[in-house]
């Protein structure tokens, strides 16, 4: 990955579909990736260590709430941008690009929607220049798929709250500054609510183990009786559509983001199919190798049409969940299926961090688990043309 020559592909001109803004944020984002992020990346996911010297630079990109308004100081760009953005950090690790998308979506667009003027004032700015980072703890060690179950609760006590529970495998977690948090109030509904680290009771024990996101940050959130001023509690929204207004904005960032780990290792599995001598000739001119490279292509062209098409949706307001749901789970499918037929192209080679795609294919699986498995994804799909709900 230190020689990173990725150039990017696109088959059927889906670039005329780009503004000149579009390009040249993709450019700026590349460039900085690969001057960045490529030389270290391999060595920081071999020791699963967190790149947490990035995030002055992810800031600077405009990486962390690329939508958020120059008011909370933001950016303030269009929703193909941030897709752009996304795709182009993933290109390169989805561990990188879940960073970025907690942050911006998990954390800044609940600030964004649901505080009040003195919150988003409190916590907007520093989030996007990366002087703060984010958590958004909404999975719990019994609840993941149904996190309308979840436990975690907090009990009204004067000007402030007492917060109890856990949370888990949060990516974030173990350096962030602050915490969104899903809780149950008295009455079992569900508020959202920022813990600040350094609250007494408030840990954040980081998940060892993991073959996927090495390069990303996992942890727990564990409440003791935590006191949490009322203050910090987003005032208004309610129930289960909070987080999951949430979730609709990061799912979108990740059906642009996976396809960039698809581009990457369509583009490396391509290079090496020309470089690569067997039986005298380059093993691109082998039928079968020609017929992965053929599919990744064709299924990589149809999920940048994909995307493409929900972003002016999304501009408009007017993509739905639903919508989003699917491009999420076809665009992370369609990339751990190019990784697994690219790591066969390279032989013996695609094991090693010599080539990132084996890292490219540990990352997407947990990228085809979060937001939403890939099957609750398809019930979302299976409700919404058949009126019926799976789910119980
Ligand atoms: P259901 O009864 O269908 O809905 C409850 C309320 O929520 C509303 N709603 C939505 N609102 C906004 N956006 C959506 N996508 C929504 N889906 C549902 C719904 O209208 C209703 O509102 P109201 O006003 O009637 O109360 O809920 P359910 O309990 O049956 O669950 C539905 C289901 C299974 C689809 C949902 O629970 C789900 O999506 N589960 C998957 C959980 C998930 O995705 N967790 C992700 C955790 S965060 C994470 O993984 C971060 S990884 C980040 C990284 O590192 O990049
Ligand atoms: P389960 O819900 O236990 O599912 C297990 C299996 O059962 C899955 O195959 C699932 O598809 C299937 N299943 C469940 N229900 C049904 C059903 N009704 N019908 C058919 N099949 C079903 N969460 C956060 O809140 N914040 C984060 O920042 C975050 N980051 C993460 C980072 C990583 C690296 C990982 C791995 C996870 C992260 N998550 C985060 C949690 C993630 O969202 C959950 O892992 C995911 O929602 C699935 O929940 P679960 O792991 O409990 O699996």
């Amino acid at each position: 990955m230190a020689d990173d020559r990725y150039q990017g592909h696109d088959y059927y001109l889906v670039d005329d579909l780009l503004t000149e803004e579009h390009k040249l944020i993709r450019e700026t984002v590349r460039t900085w990736v690969k001057q960045n992020v490529s030389p270290i990346i391999e060595e920081y996911a071999q020791k699963a260590e967190f790149p947490i010297h990035l995030l002055k630079g992810l800031g600077e990109i405009g990486a962390f709430g690329p939508y958020i308004p120059a008011e909370y100081g933001g950016p303030g760009l269009d929703q193909i941008s941030y897709g752009i953005i996304m795709q182009e950090l993933e290109r390169c690790d989805s561990g990188l690009r879940s960073t970025a998308s907690v942050q911006s979506s998990l954390v800044m667009f609940p600030i964004w929607s649901y505080a009040t003027e003195a919150q988003k004032q409190k916590w907007l700015p520093k989030l996007a220049t990366g002087e703060l980072l984010g958590c958004f703890g909404l999975t719990e060690p019994d609840h993941g798929s149904n996190p309308n179950g979840m436990v975690t609760n907090f009990k009204d006590a004067g000007d402030h709250v007492i917060l109890n529970g856990a949370k888990m495998w949060i990516s974030n977690a173990p350096f962030a500054d602050i915490a969104v948090v899903w809780a149950k109030d008295e009455e079992g509904t569900i508020r959202g609510l920022v813990v600040e680290r350094g609250m007494e009771g408030f840990t954040t024990p980081t998940t060892h183990g993991k073959w996927s996101l090495r390069a990303s940050a996992t942890g727990e959130l564990v409440f003791d009786n935590v006191k949490v001023p009322k203050a910090n509690l987003f005032p208004d929204i309610r129930g289960l559509k909070g987080p999951l207004s949430c979730l609709n904005s990061a799912r979108y960032g990740i059906a642009w983001g996976a396809l960039g780990a698809a581009l990457d290792c369509y583009d490396t599995a391509l290079r090496y199919s020309k470089e690569r001598i067997q039986f005298g000739k380059p093993i691109g001119s082998f039928q079968l190798q020609q017929k992965k490279l053929a599919e990744m292509i064709t299924e990589i062209t149809k999920a940048q049409l994909l995307v493409w098409r929900l972003g002016v949706l999304k501009n408009d307001h007017r993509a739905s969940p639903q919508q989003i749901s699917m491009a999420k789970r076809n665009n992370v499918e369609i990339a751990l299926r190019t990784a697994r037929e690219a790591r066969q192209m390279l032989g013996g080679m695609g094991i090693t961090g010599e080539y990132p795609i084996m890292r490219h294919m540990m990352n997407l699986e947990s990228v085809v688990t979060y937001e939403g498995t890939h099957d609750i994804h398809l019930l979302i799909t299976g409700m919404d043309v058949t009126g019926f709900n799976a789910f119980n």
